[in-house]
């Protein structure tokens, strides 16, 4: 049997581009370029390279969730807005069968009941929230602890 890639997709979902420019008191002071060194950081230290994306557009979303099939190991993904409203994604997501890690810079469960719901949490194998943007750190350790075997969740 061929080993997985030592590679993992991390997706940033709508909006999550304004990070660092806006909102400092929900999101903090980081960027998405901050995010995504972070997560490669992370990721290099156990082996792993990182392909990121960040999109605005659903179905973009999608398409990349579905190339990582041929290429990636597991997904770490803030889906943003989409979160809460998309079964797509969440198709998607669940229809790839590659683990992953959701993550939520903000503490969704104290903010509005509507972000409380998500589609994903029950597909996703790492669940991390209100942890700003280290919280994507910790993410990427767990779902490569799973991705090699040394943890179930
Ligand atoms: O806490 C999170 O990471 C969220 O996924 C962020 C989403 C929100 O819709 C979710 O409920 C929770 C929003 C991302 C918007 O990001 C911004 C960053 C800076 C300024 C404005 C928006």
């Amino acid at each position: 049997m061929t080993s997985p890639p030592r590679r993992l997709l991390l997706l940033n979902g709508p909006n999550l581009n304004l990070l660092g420019t806006r909102e400092p008191d929900v999101y903090g002071h980081e960027t998405l370029e901050d995010v995504e060194a972070l997560v490669s950081r992370t990721a290099a230290a156990s082996g792993f390279d990182v392909r990121a994306l960040q999109s605005n557009h659903e179905g973009v979303l999608i398409d990349a969730v579905h190339a990582a099939r041929a290429d990636c190991a597991g997904i770490v993904i803030n889906p943003g807005g989409l979160t809460h409203t998309s079964v797509s994604l969440r198709d998607a997501l669940s229809g790839v069968a590659l683990p992953v890690a959701e993550v939520h810079i903000s503490d969704v469960y104290a903010r509005e009941e509507f972000r409380h719901y998500s589609y994903i949490r029950d597909i996703a194998a790492v669940h991390v929230v209100g942890e700003g943007v280290t919280g994507y750190a910790r993410a990427t350790d767990l779902l490569i602890d799973i991705i090699a075997g040394h943890a179930d969740g």
